[in-house]
């Protein structure tokens, strides 16, 4: 096990974490971004498998996040506006007249303060952060700790935890591209993803949750028993052409919040386990195509992000999990990607 750290693109650090069975994980302090995340095939051949850009500059208008953590609050929130405790708030409108993915100044554009930890069996990276009271619109003072653990496992767990001086809407989450195949010239049309996918959000023209959850029977939704992304990106459905012809859609979880993902060629198989109620499921529809990546170009549906979080849709509909954290109640989240 070994964690390093490099200085890089100035004031940046960037650090990695290596275990003893081929995996490694690279992480930057500026919006906690997985840079790169090494994983053996299964003839042992060590490749990246997410979508990381070339050059570090790139990431400091990451307007397509990836890697990045993402808050205070992941996803859309209706005409940047909620109302809590008899107040009404206003958000950063990042995206029209909504608000996306923490604003403008969110997560995913801030340094954070960051510290490492080795043991025998795991490496820690600990970055932490204070969003002030009314930044981007949110009320209170939100203290935030995210922790990267990478063991012996092949098993790479983000811990939140986070606790507030005032209620506010919290919902973090990683926004990282996976692309299992580890040829990033490859779409993930291929990839089987099999979950307990019981309902959806359904969206309106501007990706917007119109509040209404639909069961995934005999939906292009329905992943559990299995299917491949592809059969999501060819359909001609409402909802898969509204989303850009693919998948950009919240799915509320069943008994079982894992989901499973394989891929052939590679023999990869990572199972992702978070006690959240759900995920945004987005195969990189919108993704910018040309940007340079590490090993290539960018191109529609190049990765795949599992966006586990509770949904912010709860803050104008009923039927959704809280995104509430009440004042100094401590809010705690993982999500952990397990590779075989
Ligand atoms: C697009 O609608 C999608 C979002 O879900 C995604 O997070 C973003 O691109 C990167 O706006």
């Amino acid at each position: 096990m070994d964690i390093t750290e490099e200085n890089v693109h100035g004031k940046w650090k960037e650090f990695i974490l290596t275990n003893d069975h081929g995996m490694s994980v690279s992480i930057l302090n500026f919006g906690g971004i997985i840079t790169n995340m090494i994983v053996p095939d299964k003839y042992g051949k060590c490749e990246n498998i997410v979508l990381g850009y070339n050059n570090y500059a790139d990431y400091e208008n990451n307007t397509n996040y990836l890697g990045a953590q993402i808050g205070r609050v992941a996803s859309r929130i209706k005409d940047g506006s909620f109302h809590l405790n008899g107040s009404h708030y206003e958000l950063a409108k990042n995206e029209g007249t909504h608000h996306l993915h923490g604003g403008p100044n969110g997560f995913h554009q801030i340094i954070w303060e960051s510290g490492t930890h080795q043991s025998e069996h795991e490496v820690n990276l600990v970055l932490t952060h204070t969003s002030k009271h009314l930044e981007n619109g949110y009320p209170g003072n939100l203290d935030i700790s995210v922790t990267y653990t990478l063991n012996n496992s092949n098993e790479l767990t983000l811990n939140y935890q986070a606790a507030s001086d005032h209620d506010t809407p919290v919902a973090l989450t990683n926004h990282t591209y996976f692309n299992l195949s580890g040829d990033m010239t490859d779409t993930v049309h291929n990839h089987r993803v099999q979950f307990d996918s019981r309902y959806f959000a359904e969206l309106d023209e501007e990706l917007i949750p119109t509040g209404k959850l639909i069961e995934t029977t005999d939906t292009p939704f329905d992943f559990r028993n299995g299917r491949l992304l592809g059969d999501g990106l060819k359909s001609e459905t409402t909802q898969q052409i509204i989303a850009g012809n693919g998948y950009d859609h919240y799915v509320m979880f069943g008994s079982e919040k894992a989901v499973t993902v394989s891929e052939n060629n590679s023999g990869r198989t990572m199972k992702i386990h978070t006690n959240a109620p759900g995920v945004v499921l987005y195969t990189a529809n919108g993704l910018d195509e040309g940007l340079k990546l590490n090993e290539g170009l960018s191109q529609k549906y190049a990765g795949v992000c599992f966006e586990a979080q509770p949904h912010p849709a709860a803050l104008h509909h009923e039927g959704f999990p809280n995104v509430i954290l009440q004042t100094e109640e401590k809010y705690h989240s993982y999500i952990k990607y397990s590779f075989e």
